[in-house]
C-alpha cells in the first residue's frame, strides 16, 4: 500500500519515521508543502481551502490508499473538510492530551505546540474532554517549528532556541510539578534532545506511535496484507520519496531513498 504523508515541512518526517518502524512494508510518499510553511499562522478558514486544494491536487497526480495529515496545526482545523472531499481514508494528527493525562502522576502536563494548534477549538475541547481535573501548561511557540525546519535544511540554530521554547513553561507557577509533556507538533520530536538538554527528566509524549498502529489497522481493514520488510523487497516494492521541496537537502533525500528516516 501507498501512504501519503502531508505537512508543511519536514514534521512528515516523525510521523514516516514511526510508520515505516511498525510498516516496512508500506509504501511512503512525503509531501512537504515549503510554500504554505508555517500552518501555525494561518487563519482557520484559509488553511482549510488551502490544504484541500493541495492535497486534491497531488491526489490527481500521485494516488494513494490513505493519506495522514501528519500536522497538528492542520488537522485541528481541517480534518472534517478534507474527510468529505477525498473518497480514500484520512488519518489525522491531533495533540496527544488524552494519553499524557492518563500517565501523568502529578496532574500538572504540558503542551508544547504551534500558537495555531493552541488557539484552536480542537484542541480546547480535547482539553476539556481529557483534561479536566489536569493543570495544562500550554505553550505555542512561534520559532520552534521554523527552527526545526531550519535545522533540518543545514542552516545553523542558535542553542538559545531551544532554551526560549521551554522557558515559557519553566515560568509557570506549577513548572515544579510538571511530570508529562505533550510534543503536539509534528516538528518536535526532531528536536526531543534539543529541548530536553533544557529540561528535567519528564514522560514525552508523542502522536507517532499512536498513528502508525491507526494507519496499520485501516489498511488491514481495507484488505492489505502486512507484508515483512524481506517480502517487501523481495517483491521490488520499496519506496520513500518527497515531493514537493523547493530546497531539498541531498543528504535528507538520500536518507530518505535508503529509507533510513
Ligand atoms: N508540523 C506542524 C504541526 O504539527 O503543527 C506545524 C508546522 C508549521 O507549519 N508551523
Amino acid at each position: 500500500p501507498r501512504v501519503l504523508i502531508f505537512d508543511s515541512g519536514v514534521g512528515s518526517l516523525s510521523i514516516g519515521a514511526e510508520i515505516h518502524r511498525q510498516r516496512p512494508d508500506i509504501d511512503l510518499l512525503y509531501i512537504m508543502d515549503r510554500g504554505g510553511f508555517p500552518y501555525g499562522e494561518w487563519q482557520e478558514a484559509a488553511l482549510v481551502k488551502h490544504i484541500c486544494r493541495e492535497v486534491t491536487a497531488v491526489l490527481a497526480e500521485e494516488p494513494a490508499d490513505l493519506l495522514v495529515m501528519a500536522c497538528n496545526s492542520a488537522s485541528t482545523a481541517v480534518l472534517p473538510a478534507l474527510r468529505a472531499s477525498l473518497s480514500i481514508p484520512v488519518v489525522g494528527v491531533v495533540p496527544a492530551i488524552k494519553p499524557a493525562a492518563a500517565m501523568s502522576q502529578s496532574g500538572v502536563i504540558g503542551l508544547l505546540a504551534t500558537p495555531g494548534t493552541i488557539a484552536r477549538p480542537y484542541t480546547a475541547q480535547l482539553i476539556e474532554d481529557f483534561a479536566r481535573e489536569h493543570c495544562v501548561i500550554a505553550v505555542g511557540s512561534k520559532e520552534l517549528a521554523p527552527a526545526v525546519e531550519a535545522l533540518f535544511w543545514g542552516e545553523p540554530v542558535a542553542e538559545a532556541v531551544w532554551q526560549r521554547a521551554v522557558a515559557e513553561l519553566q515560568q509557570h507557577p506549577r513548572f515544579p510539578e510538571l511530570d508529562t509533556l505533550v510534543l503536539a507538533c509534528t516538528h518536535f520530536p526532531l528536536v526531543k534532545t534539543q529541548l530536553a538538554a533544557h529540561l528535567p527528566p519528564l514522560q514525552w509524549v508523542d502522536s507517532g506511535e499512536a498513528i502508525a498502529r491507526r494507519v496499520d489497522h485501516l489498511l488491514c481493514e481495507a484488505g492489505w496484507p502486512r507484508l515483512t520488510a524481506q517480502q517487501d523487497v523481495q517483491q521490488g516494492k520499496q519506496e520513500a520519496r518527497v515531493l514537493g521541496i523547493d530546497r531539498a537537502s541531498k543528504a535528507l533525500l538520500a536518507k530518505l531513498e535508503q529509507r533510513q528516516v
